[in-house]
């Protein structure tokens, strides 16, 4: 198991175009989604704004909700705050909100290029 581990760290460093790079490429894309005045802050109503077209984005079904494959990842239990087994908008923005604080470090109210590259989207 230990040998599968390190081999698999080595072959990451020879690659030459490595998945981080993809990733920030990726976060770059999304970032220049929300920030809709292109002045490179996301103000908190921007980032509230596209959580709300984000929310109709996944909700696949338009069933107003998301289940757990709409919603796509581990977090589905920490964010159905009331156990229904549906994430519903109001669920939905006190996670934005939440993700918001995460982001904001030095909570000025809106996340410069440096606060949005050192969120690591895996922690939602
Ligand atoms: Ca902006
Ligand atoms: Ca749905
Ligand atoms: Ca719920
Ligand atoms: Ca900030």
């Amino acid at each position: 198991m230990k040998k599968t581990l390190i081999s698999a760290a080595l072959l990451a460093m020879f690659l030459p175009c490595s998945a981080a790079d993809e990733e920030a490429e990726q976060l770059e894309k999304i970032r220049n989604a929300i920030d809709k005045d292109k002045d490179g802050e996301i103000t908190h109503k921007e980032f509230m704004t596209h959580a709300v077209r984000w929310f109709g984005v996944k909700d696949g079904d338009k069933s107003g909700d998301l289940d757990i494959d709409e919603f796509g990842h581990g977090a589905f239990e920490k964010w159905d705050a009331d156990k229904s087994d549906r994430v519903d908008p109001e669920e939905w923005e006190a996670m934005r909100e939440a993700h918001f604080k995460v982001y904001d470090e030095d909570e000025d109210g809106s996340i410069s290029k440096k606060e949005w590259k050192n969120f690591d989207p895996k922690r939602e």
